[in-house]
């Protein structure tokens, strides 16, 4: 899943595809480099980010979506909003990535089911705005379990087919470095869930923080370690925006790994 931010306040790539042009060309050369799927998002999640507006939201996203859906690329909306996902669904997306789980926007459930489209749920403790003010948890992976378990069956008892359904701990959001580290580690406990395991640790703060000190562009090592691993312990889609590199790793990783 390669990341096509449309947003100006990102934390990795800030305001380089806000030009919907731009955003576009990106896609393109993402989906070129391997990527299956092209995950567009018109609001940052980066951690004290502010909210923006659905209409503002909606602007920057569809005529990016429209585009790359038009060439037939799978198009996930990252958004927890019911406007945006409802006109990005109409533009041509075929997955909603909610990092709020459906807890913005309950009514998400019901217009994933109507349309047939697929959805993540991601972990996020608090909001973005407040979500790294000194995270807690009585055991990270299992409240994170039970949290995308109740996740699940929320969106089944609104109509989602559960095999419609992906889940997502939700590296970096609400959580301390040894928060991610420890559900990197323990995956699995997530994997045995039994559906399929999104991971997103692409350029994120808690690898610069490992690696001494290293900004945003020079997080690529750390990206790959974890998307190895991650991969090794049974997640299935990986969100990055290094897709190339990422590809190549994880194609040596699946030749080497005994599945
Ligand atoms: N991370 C970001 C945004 N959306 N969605 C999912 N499912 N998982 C993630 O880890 C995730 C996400 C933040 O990164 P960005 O600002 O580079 O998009």
């Amino acid at each position: 899943m390669g990341v096509v931010n449309v947003t100006p306040d990102s934390f990795s790539d800030a305001g380089l595809y806000l030009d919907s042009d731009a955003a576009v060309r990106h896609g393109l050369e993402l989906a070129a480099e391997g990527a299956g799927i092209l995950d567009v998002g018109g609001e940052s999640t980066r951690p004290g980010a502010e909210p923006v507006g659905a209409e503002e939201e909606t602007e920057r996203v569809v005529p990016v979506v429209e585009r790359l859906a038009a060439g037939g690329l799978r198009i996930s909306i990252d958004t927890t909003k019911l406007e945006v996902a409802r006109a990005a669904l109409d533009a041509g997306a075929a997955i909603v990535n909610d990092v709020a789980a459906f807890r913005v926007a309950p009514e998400l459930a019901g217009l994933v089911a109507e349309r047939g489209a697929d959805c993540v749920l991601m972990h996020m403790r608090g909001e973005p705005r407040t979500m790294q003010d000194d995270p807690r948890y009585d055991d990270v992976v299992s409240d994170v379990r039970a949290f995308l378990e109740e996740r699940l069956a929320f969106a089944v008892g609104e109509g989602v087919p559960e095999e419609r359904v992906w889940l997502d701990p939700g590296i970096g959001f609400g959580k301390s470095v040894e928060h991610n580290l420890e559900l990197l580690r323990r995956l699995e406990e997530i994997v045995a869930i039994g559906r399929p395991v999104v991971i997103g640790t692409s350029r994120k703060s808690f690898l610069g923080k490992l690696a001494g000190g290293r900004p945003e562009g020079e997080r690529l090592p750390g990206t790959i370690a974890t998307n190895v691993l991650a991969f090794e312990r049974g997640a299935s889609v990986f969100r990055v925006h290094d897709v190339a590199p990422v590809v190549d790793a994880l194609t040596v990783a699946a030749a080497t790994v005994a599945r």
